[in-house]
């Protein structure tokens, strides 16, 4: 199956629930537009109507009530009304009503500036698989995503570093979204009814490469879901053939840097192109730069963007060999 982005958003309808939220959406939006015509037709016909040049002084009388009409006018836009919040309300519920967990697969979501990642529970080996996605400005696509198998309740649990700031978990095609708040739990569940690709959005403005920040979620046949599941691969769809990538590498990747870095030229994405920087600077400013980066910040930049990374050392060390190594 292809994993391209295919910016399915409200052209497709892939989850249990989105059928009710938009039954929500276009009750409220009739109602409206109903409500609404049935104030702005009569005031127009009635200004057309009494215009000034069509009525004398001594035609008009003065109509102190209709005790009819006025229980007509505040009964039929009351029931109405109790239409929209009935339908609001019940799929809101269906929305916050999570499903029992051991019914479930739960899957840690963090997202930061300005990448998504997800943590899954442990596969039968006990291995966890950890997934970065974050969009490529160069291949113009979103590397990895989220990987559920259909038709089962997912539940996720999400969360942001104590350093960051608010997104916003927003799958169109599944109408659901959810807040992602630093130092908080919120949960969002979701049971997908088709297989395919879907967008993943960050709903909230989050700063500079908040239009990037994509992810997205491939809805799987379950079979294909246990099959990866149960590897270590890193996703579903990598070549297995493929070239293995060196540890620095894996850590850029997972890191998210290449989010806001580019590692093939001096091309500023949000901070400068990697590109020579091995060449430029030498180990012990390389280490400074990702454990202290808001030191010896270069001409242009700005401190306080990109954030510390408390990684092992040995990783910190890994990535600081992989950029001293891309000349
Ligand atoms: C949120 C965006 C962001 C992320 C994520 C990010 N950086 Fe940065 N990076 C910047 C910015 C902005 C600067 C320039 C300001 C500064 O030095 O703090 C920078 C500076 C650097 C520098 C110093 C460049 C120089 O010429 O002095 C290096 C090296 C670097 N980053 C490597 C990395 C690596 C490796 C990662 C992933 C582990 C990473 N960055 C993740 C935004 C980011
Ligand atoms: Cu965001």
């Amino acid at each position: 199956m292809d994993v391209n982005n295919t910016l399915s958003g409200f052209n497709s309808m892939a989850a249990t629930f989105s059928k009710d939220v938009d039954q929500a959406f276009w009750i409220n939006f009739w109602i409206s537009i109903i409500l609404g015509l049935s104030v702005l037709i009569p005031m127009f016909y009635f200004a057309w109507k009494y215009r000034a040049s069509n009525v004398k002084d001594e035609e008009i009388e003065n109509i102190t009530h209709n005790t009819k009409l006025e229980i007509a006018w505040t009964l039929i836009p009351t029931i109405m009304m109790m239409f929209l919040f009935y339908y609001g309300y019940s799929s809101m519920k269906t929305l916050r009503t999570m499903p029992a967990e051991s019914e479930s697969i739960v899957i840690q979501v963090e997202g930061s500036k300005w990448k998504w990642k997800y943590e899954y529970p442990a596969n039968k080996n006990g291995f966890v698989h950890k997934i970065t996605s974050v969009y490529d400005k160069k291949i113009g696509d979103v590397k990895r995503g989220l990987y559920v198998p259909v038709g089962t309740n997912i539940i996720l649990k999400m969360t942001a570093p104590l350093n960051d700031v608010i997104h916003s978990y927003y799958i169109p095609a599944f109408r659901m979204k959810e807040d992602v708040v630093p130092g908080r739990t919120t949960k969002q569940w979701f049971k997908a009814d088709k297989v395919g690709t879907y967008d993943v959005e960050c709903a909230e403005y989050c700063g500079t490469a908040h239009s990037y920040m994509y992810s997205k979620v491939v809805v799987m046949e379950q079979a294909e879901y246990d099959a990866w599941f149960a590897t270590e691969g890193k996703t579903p769809y990598e070549d297995a053939n493929a070239e293995p990538i060196s540890k620095g590498q894996a850590l850029y990747e997972d890191n998210g840097c290449s989010g806001c870095h580019s590692i093939d030229s001096t091309d500023t994405i949000v901070g400068p192109g990697l590109k020579g920087i091995g060449e430029k600077h030498d180990a012990a400013y390389l280490k400074n730069a990702l454990v202290n980066p808001d030191k010896d910040v270069p001409e242009g930049f700005f401190p306080g963007v990109m954030p510390p990374f408390a990684l092992p050392d040995e990783d910190i060390a890994e990535l600081v060999k992989y950029m001293q190594e891309n000349k």
